[in-house]
């Protein structure tokens, strides 16, 4: 198939899953458009059957804000018509599902037909979308895509309690390439940062509130209150609670065994000298930083929120907690840190749940299915 892709290019879940797919896509014989406002970072470079759209957005003195949608339902029209596309796959709704069904609605004016599929990932639904000031719109480009798929359960859910949808939302869960994201020999790498041999937290995020990075320092400060001394943090990331993290980290005293490594790519090298993951959010409609770490043979001290029981089996491949129950999360990750063979329990059960349920091999023929299957309906209907 000749398939569009667009997704927000910059770190985040939803761009890395959707460069994941079309890559994936791509080695299975597809050809591949990115359409966005630039490279995708995981991409790297484009090749073969890949092409990436750059999306321009003219600067006048008149826009205070330029109109980014519409420069990118103009790409889309011109993608679509050149290069013969079968199908547009947009991640994340706010504006891309609604570039994409107005760019459908302008090329049926000129008969030719493009099926658009949108998959849901998380604040588009949980946050920015029901709120009033896109709610109207987000609704209307979810009941208008031919397809719509939501990455959890949890998220067809709040899709269906905060929004009128009229059509079935397909739960095709985020996947992980098992064969990059998995433990390996890092001692060189575990040495420089933990010289004494000390055990590693890890947490990765984009270090938005929601992620409540605050709270792994707490944890940390407990933790090593405990007499527990022989540990280091890493902290992975990068954005607004960063700074605010790390005067948690010095008022608590605990900044010397803390590393702020920023944002890092190959993340699987990190994860590969973890002993313990650890993510508090508020919020987290699936959890693919969660899902890299379990690949990687890492235990998971989660909350007990949104898709993360979907996700993460407690008392299996770690722990859930009660959302901001900072005295639960620092007495679960103190049992995995002290009891060895919990900890290989899990780590173990952790990564068979990545290979068995999220690997690439198992998810990406379920999006090449859904794309003929929603092919065929909207052929049938036209
Ligand atoms: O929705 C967001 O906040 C951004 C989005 C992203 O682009 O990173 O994150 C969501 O999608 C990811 C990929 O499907 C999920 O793994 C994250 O759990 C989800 N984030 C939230 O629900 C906060």
């Amino acid at each position: 198939m000749n398939i569009g892709i667009t997704c927000y290019p910059v770190y985040g879940g939803s761009g890395v899953v959707a460069t994941e797919l079309g890559k994936a896509l791509a080695g299975r014989g597809h050809h591949v458009h990115f359409i966005a406002y630039s490279m995708p970072f995981r991409l790297g470079h484009v090749a073969g059957n890949i092409t990436f759209h750059e999306v321009n957005v003219n600067t006048y003195p008149l826009f205070e804000y330029p109109p980014y949608s519409l420069a990118l339902t103009s790409k889309m029209v011109d993608v679509v018509h050149h290069e013969e596309l079968d199908l547009m796959h947009v991640h994340y709704a706010i504006p891309h599902a609604t570039s994409a069904v107005q760019a459908q609605q302008i090329l049926k004016q000129k008969d030719e037909r493009v099926p658009v599929v949108t998959t849901l990932h998380g604040t588009d639904i949980t946050l920015v979308g029901r709120d009033p000031s896109f709610r109207p719109v987000v609704n209307y480009s979810i009941n208008e895509s031919d397809g719509v798929t939501a990455v959890s359960k949890f998220l067809r859910r709040e899709t269906h309690e905060h929004f009128d949808i009229e059509s079935e939302i397909e739960v095709i869960p985020n996947f992980i390439d098992t064969d990059r994201f998995q433990r390996a020999n890092k001692d060189h790498f575990k040495q420089a940062l933990c010289p004494n041999g000390e055990k590693v937290i890890v947490h990765v995020s984009n270090f938005r509130p929601v992620k409540r990075a605050q709270d792994v320092v707490e944890v940390f400060h407990k933790l090593c209150g405990e007499g527990l001394c022989d540990l280091k943090l890493l902290l992975v990331g990068d954005g607004p609670d960063r700074v605010p993290t790390e005067h948690l980290a010095r008022e608590l005293g605990v900044y010397e065994d803390v590393r702020f490594l920023g944002k890092q790519e190959p993340i699987e090298e990190i994860l590969s000298i973890a002993d313990v993951f650890l993510m508090p959010s508020g919020s987290e409609t699936f959890g693919l930083a969660a899902l890299e770490a379990m690949a990687c043979g890492v235990p998971v001290v989660c909350s007990d929120i949104g898709g993360l029981p979907e996700l993460v089996p407690d008392e299996e491949a770690g722990f859930l907690c009660p959302l901001g129950d900072v005295g639960a999360l620092t007495d679960r990750t103190r049992r995995i840190l002290t009891d060895e063979d919990l900890h290989d329990r899990m780590a173990r059960a952790a990564r068979r749940r990545a290979v068995g349920a999220y690997s690439l091999d198992e998810i990406v023929p379920r999006y090449e299915a859904y794309y003929e299957e929603v092919r065929e309906r909207s052929l049938a209907a036209a």
